[in-house]
């Protein structure tokens, strides 16, 4: 059985997603990011960067422990063989794609949030203004990749899009409007009516909702505690 370290967090949902879609056995182990729980030693020794998601699988051959959450779709679409080609062009159109949602799409969404809801009174429009551009620009890149191919690594759905999903989930906190985006739109609501999208989306759902920050949490993400060497 897989160990999942995550929190209902874009990031967390595409290894829950993924899990769900192979079908492969695991158990959540909550990591709250908003008390601090992602520098505890033991989490540090899986995860050095303090970050979720991370996986434990004793039934890798050697056992797995890794961070990282396209490393652990890469490791996952492996050890299953679905969900990304096993060789050839149509690989590295997903892998591609994949590396488009770790350098970009995904930290610039997490800016968007971070500058348009997460400043606490202390808005800096140059960030709102970088941020929102910066996310438009990139779902007009998505938009135009989805207008020539079904899925982003090409025909077939695959790690590329289950990274991507969770993150346009919210696209409103992040400036945007998927009816702006029609090929995106289309790609969404395909992809949203997958059982195992909606399952993946249970993850720790009971703590998901509460975007409000306290003194803990903003200590915990953006205060001393958060650059702490550890
Ligand atoms: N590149 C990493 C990013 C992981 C990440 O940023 N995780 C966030 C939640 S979405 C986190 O753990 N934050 C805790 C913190 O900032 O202290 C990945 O894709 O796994």
């Amino acid at each position: 059985m897989i160990d999942l370290y995550a929190w209902p967090t874009p990031n967390g949902q595409k290894i829950s997603i993924m899990l769900e879609e192979c079908g492969l056995d695991y158990r959540v182990i909550p990591v709250d990011i908003n008390k601090g729980e992602q520098f505890n030693p033991d989490f540090i020794e899986i995860s050095p960067n303090g970050r979720i998601p991370a996986i434990v699988d004793p039934d890798g051959n050697p056992p797995v422990a890794m961070f990282e959450s396209g490393a652990i779709l890469i490791y996952l679409a492996e050890k299953t063989g679905r969900f990304m080609p096993q060789s050839g062009a149509a690989r590295y159109q997903v892998l591609q794609w994949l590396m488009f949602q770790m350098g970009g799409l995904g930290p610039m969404c997490g800016q968007a949030h971070h500058f348009r809801q997460r400043m606490g009174g202390a808005e800096i429009p140059y960030g709102i203004d970088r941020y929102t551009k910066e996310t438009g620009r990139l779902y007009g890149v998505m938009d135009k990749r989805l207008g020539d191919a079904a899925y982003l690594g090409g025909d077939d759905y695959s790690i590329a899009d289950m990274a991507c999903w969770p993150w346009v989930r919210p696209m409103r906190r992040q400036g945007h409007e998927r009816d702006d985006f029609p090929n995106v739109k289309r790609w969404f609501d395909d992809i949203a009516a997958r059982p195992a999208v909606a399952r993946g989306m249970e993850l720790l759902a009971e703590h998901r909702g509460n975007k409000t920050m306290t003194d803990e949490s903003r200590e915990n993400l953006f205060g001393d505690t958060q650059f702490k060497s550890r």
